[in-house]
């Protein structure tokens, strides 16, 4: 391990002793960032051309859409520890994972928008992102990513690989059987996967309080005898510091671990949602992780106005470019329809 003083804005996050280096900090922006451009460039893209009343069958993405704003440190702070080999199951908010995890941008815009150059060559939508390149996956389905993760990191064991699979799901979806059925057979087996709850406080619009009779997922790993951790404030190094003790302890043959993560969900539930559910609507803005971590970096001397221009001029290139590849992509052909699906 590192020294303090050998990176310039370098930090111990949190209890855990964990070393971050300028560079990673740096990193862990960059990926927030990256991660925004996108989200809000599929916002405009979206949004476009549905009408006055809002249709969402019409415009250049037909249905439904979640974005994943404001959620971005957990996607960051997770998959700074992963390589493409590790599996990653999510869920119908999927891109800031995706992207954190590596995905294709060009691929994967192309999915979003429905066209034949898609992962899935447009039949999935932004809900189905499939990419074996990157062994990610996820699904409309609450709880679905459980318990394939589960048999990719059983799979990982068996071939005797320091491979692992990595889990994440809303604190909506810790509530149903397949979270627990899975914690319990990752722990019985120890097998190689970290679990991770994003908490944004909201089931679509069922606050948090009025679903889950524990105020920290992380109290329920006691359960099946295993690490939990929760992270508040939406901090992407304290989870980067979590999500590093979780993946060091499922490659060493460990066994699982589970984390939560108070996160921001700083749009709707979908575009479209009015949220005239949720009272502290108007402080959400002021929130917003991304900005608050660009303040901490400046205050280390790790990010100027040179630094912050850059990432999000290199953001914008990379979104851009994916963005414009998907639109100028041939939707697939009619004839195909029942072609790659179970029909
Ligand atoms: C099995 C199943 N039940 C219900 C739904 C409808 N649904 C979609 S998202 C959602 C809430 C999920 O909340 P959470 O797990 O906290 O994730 P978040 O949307 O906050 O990211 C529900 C109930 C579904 N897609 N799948």
């Amino acid at each position: 391990m590192t020294t303090e003083t050998e990176s310039p804005g370098s930090v111990r996050a949190d209890s855990g002793q964990q070393h971050l280096d300028g560079a990673t900090r740096v990193g862990l922006y960059e990926t927030m960032v990256l991660c925004r451009t996108f989200e809000e460039a599929i916002l405009r893209e979206y949004h476009a051309d549905k009408g006055p009343g809002f249709d969402i069958g019409k415009g250049l993405i037909p249905g439904e859409m979640h974005l994943s704003a404001g959620q971005e440190p957990v996607a960051a702070g997770v998959c700074a520890h992963l390589t493409t080999d590790d599996a990653l199951t999510a869920t119908h908010r999927p891109h800031h994972l995706a992207i954190a995890h590596g995905m294709g941008l060009r691929a994967m815009a192309a999915e979003i928008f429905g066209r034949e150059t898609g992962l899935g060559r447009g039949r999935g939508g932004h809900m189905h992102l499939f990419d074996p390149a990157t062994h990610f996956s996820c699904s409309g389905i609450v709880a679905e990513g459980y318990p394939p993760a589960l048999g990719q990191a059983f799979a990982f064991k068996r071939q005797g690989t320091d491979r692992i699979a990595v889990a994440v799901a809303g604190e909506g979806a810790s509530n149903s059987g397949a979270f627990h059925e899975s914690i319990n057979l990752a722990a019985m087996w120890t097998l190689p996967v970290v679990f991770v709850v994003e908490d944004n406080d909201w089931a679509i619009s069922v606050p948090r309080d009025a679903a889950t009779a524990v105020k920290s997922n992380a109290t329920r790993a006691v359960a099946y005898d295993i690490p939990g951790e929760r992270i508040e404030g939406n901090d992407v190094e304290a989870t980067w510091a979590a999500a590093k003790r979780a993946v060091a302890r499922a490659r060493a043959g460990e066994g699982p671990s589970l984390i939560e993560v108070h996160t921001l969900r700083l749009w709707g539930h979908f575009e479209g949602d009015a949220q005239g559910y949720r009272p502290e609507l108007a402080e959400v803005p002021s929130y917003d992780p991304i900005p608050r971590y660009e303040q901490i970096l400046r205050a280390a001397g790790l990010l100027d106005d040179d630094a912050v221009a850059r990432a999000a001029a290199t953001a914008k290139e990379k979104v851009e470019d994916a963005v414009d590849f998907a639109k100028n992509s041939p939707l697939p052909d009619p004839a195909s329809a029942t072609s790659y699906v179970f029909a």
